[in-house]
């Protein structure tokens, strides 16, 4: 087993995996490493490959050119074509696109060094945490190659303890974001393929043996009970206790760890508070392991689904949506709590008690403002239109993707619906790709519901909610757009949807694009008036959807597209969103937020 063990791991660290990932980071004995970094735009690859393309982190002594040795000549004589310290400053979270006009829509390869001190002591461990980066990261400390991370969305991290020193660190990343068709998401999106290190950076220092993550959760078939685990990242058999407690619930739970480092756990609790919109309720949890604290504000409640309703807390509740990109006021990704708050409370004051956080995990910090504001929340990973379905590496990326979104955030209430993927074509490879998804992600949480935006098609003029891929969901969204792509808003009424499942319906879609401030007839497109007018009728229409359960409509705000080219109008954005990216709101703003109102009292 041991050398099974030291096997797997060995194969693990030659191919430069990203290892398990630590999750409460916020909560943790962190030090930042925001702030200023220097980078080097490399197009070709120069700190990478030699001349003849040898990669130098695969030398036995990588060559110092290779820009992760952050070499400094040591004599007037010397060759050295590079020099981190001399070179150009970006912060850093923050994608470049946005930062450096020159980089505005470059697509390629980015160095990026931050130099720093840290005083470990002895006994203690630290890795290196990066909230995200798009799209693939190799990242050195010292000169050494920690390893390698793809997907643009989700944390990962690495141990630095036998690398890490006093004074003088350097850490060395290596950003490539050029799209290609095997990724997910595929080369094709309709948003802004921003790169960089685009969430926080951080350094988390632990004891030997800590907990590396635990779950606490409702009890789906029990709601008097929170169950969960708790997992040990190496485990020492010294320290076999651990403690969960929840002073407000009285709770104060002993349990003994398992030899594999895990502790299920089934904890009975009278008279608690559950979380839901009107009452996002959050209570202080504890968990005490080995000299450490972890610290967590988790909601408790339940979500399912009866025939075609999805019941909160046991009782049938309406989600009143809407999609929102990661994108900040400077037509930038998203970062900051302000960045999350200023999404947010426009949500709030449309009405909405629910979000769809589109097409990719969004930052922890807006699904944790989330639980505190009382939305819930769609999740997603960029399983967007046309990815290679018949590729198993794509399959195990997706699902690497979706592992490390829902080990991330299972703690938050807010989160109810993991989506699969966005508007894919139906085939076989692409029902089997989807329905190993919904598997795996059932057995990583069995407690919140599953869906995917669907694609529909029409027969005798109604439009069939039928995509095979419904059997295996729990909600069958779908998206449509009326009106815009195609369709006469005239015949909104008199146009009806079926669905054979007997599931709840959700509208993840609707929309068309408007130019705020421009004004017109209401048939006339890209004014306000034929948004708006939009609206009223595709409202009119989903209202007598059978089954409905909630909608999204696309979207919050408009957001950068680099095919949304028509000038004068989308000048490189789309423009579908209810408020501008100035943040102007528009007329239809107002018409959705009176539907939800109407809705809200119903
Ligand atoms: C869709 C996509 C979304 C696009 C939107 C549009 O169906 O899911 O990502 O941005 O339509 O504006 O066309």
């Amino acid at each position: 087993m041991k050398k099974i063990l030291t096997l797997l791991l060995l194969t693990a660290s030659f191919l430069g995996l990203a290892q398990e990932l630590i999750t409460n980071v916020p909560n943790r004995i962190t030090k930042s490493l925001n702030g200023e970094w220097n980078y080097i735009i490399d197009p070709y690859e120069t700190g990478f490959y030699s001349f003849h393309h040898d990669q130098y982190d695969k030398q036995e002594k990588p060559s110092n050119s290779a820009f992760f040795n952050n070499y400094h000549a040591v004599n007037k004589q010397e060759l050295v074509e590079y020099d981190f310290d001399k070179s150009p400053k970006i912060n850093i979270p923050g994608d470049w696109n946005s930062q450096v006009p020159e980089l505005k829509y470059y697509e390629g390869n980015i160095w990026f060094k931050k130099s720093f001190d840290y005083d470990l002591k002895d006994k203690k461990r630290l890795f290196v945490y990066f909230g995200a980066i798009n799209y693939k990261a190799d990242v050195y400390l010292n000169g050494k190659k920690l390893g390698t991370h793809e997907g643009g969305f989700t944390p990962f991290n690495f141990e630095v303890t036998a690398i890490v020193k006093a004074k003088g660190n350097y850490l060395v990343v290596k950003v490539d974001n050029t799209r290609h068709k095997e990724d997910v998401p595929t080369t094709n999106t309709d948003w802004w393929n921003y790169g960089g290190i685009t969430r926080d950076v951080s350094l988390i220092e632990t004891e030997q043996s800590f907990v590396q993550d635990y779950t606490l959760q409702l009890d789906k078939k029990n709601k008097n009970v929170i169950s969960g685990f708790i997992k040990i990242n190496n485990f020492d058999p010294k320290f076999n206790l651990a403690t969960v407690s929840i002073p407000e619930l009285k709770i104060n739970y002993n349990g003994k760890i398992n030899s594999d480092g895990t502790l299920n756990f089934e904890i009975p609790v009278k008279k608690i508070s559950y979380w839901s919109p009107e009452n996002p309720k959050l209570y202080e949890v504890t968990i005490d392991f080995n000299r450490q604290k972890q610290k967590d504000t988790i909601g408790f409640r339940t979500i399912e689904t009866l025939n075609d309703k999805i019941l909160l807390n046991g009782k049938p509740i309406f989600l009143r949506g809407i999609s929102i990109h990661e994108e900040n006021a400077k037509g930038g990704r998203a970062n900051s709590d302000e960045d999350a708050l200023r999404l947010l409370n426009w949500a709030k004051e449309l009405g909405c008690n629910y979000v769809r956080l589109a097409h990719y995990p969004h930052n922890e910090n807006i699904v944790r403002m989330a639980d505190k504001m009382g939305l819930m929340v769609w999740e997603e990973i960029p399983v967007y239109w046309t990815v290679e379905f018949t590729n198993n590496e794509t399959y195990k990326n997706a699902e690497n993707q979706l592992t490390a979104a829902v080990t991330r955030d299972k703690n938050r209430a807010s989160i109810i619906i993991w989506s699969m993927a966005n508007e894919t074509p139906v085939s076989d490879a692409r029902n089997t790709f989807i329905k190993n998804l919904v598997t795996h992600t059932k057995s990583l949480d069995n407690t919140r519901l599953i869906s995917a935006a669907l694609l529909t098609h029409k027969v005798d003029g109604i439009g069939m909610i039928d995509d095979e891929i419904g059997k295996y969901l729990d909600i069958i969204a779908f998206n449509q757009y009326l009106g815009w792509y195609g369709g006469n808003l005239e015949d909104a009424e008199k146009t009806l949807w079926k669905t054979p499942y007997n599931k709840p319906v959700i509208v993840s879609e609707f929309g068309g694009d408007a130019k705020q401030g421009l004004h017109g007839e209401k048939n006339e497109r890209w004014t306000e008036e034929y948004q708006e007018y939009l609206y009223i009728q595709n409202l009119k229409m989903i209202e007598k959807i059978p089954q409905l359960s909630g909608l999204s409509p696309w979207i919050l705000v408009d957001f950068r597209s680099p095919k949304r080219l028509l000038p004068g109008i989308q000048d490189g954005y789309n423009r579908k969103g209810l408020i501008s990216n100035d943040g102007q709101k528009k007329k239809a703003f107002y018409i959705m937020r009176d539907w939800y109102e109407k809705k809200k009292n119903e």
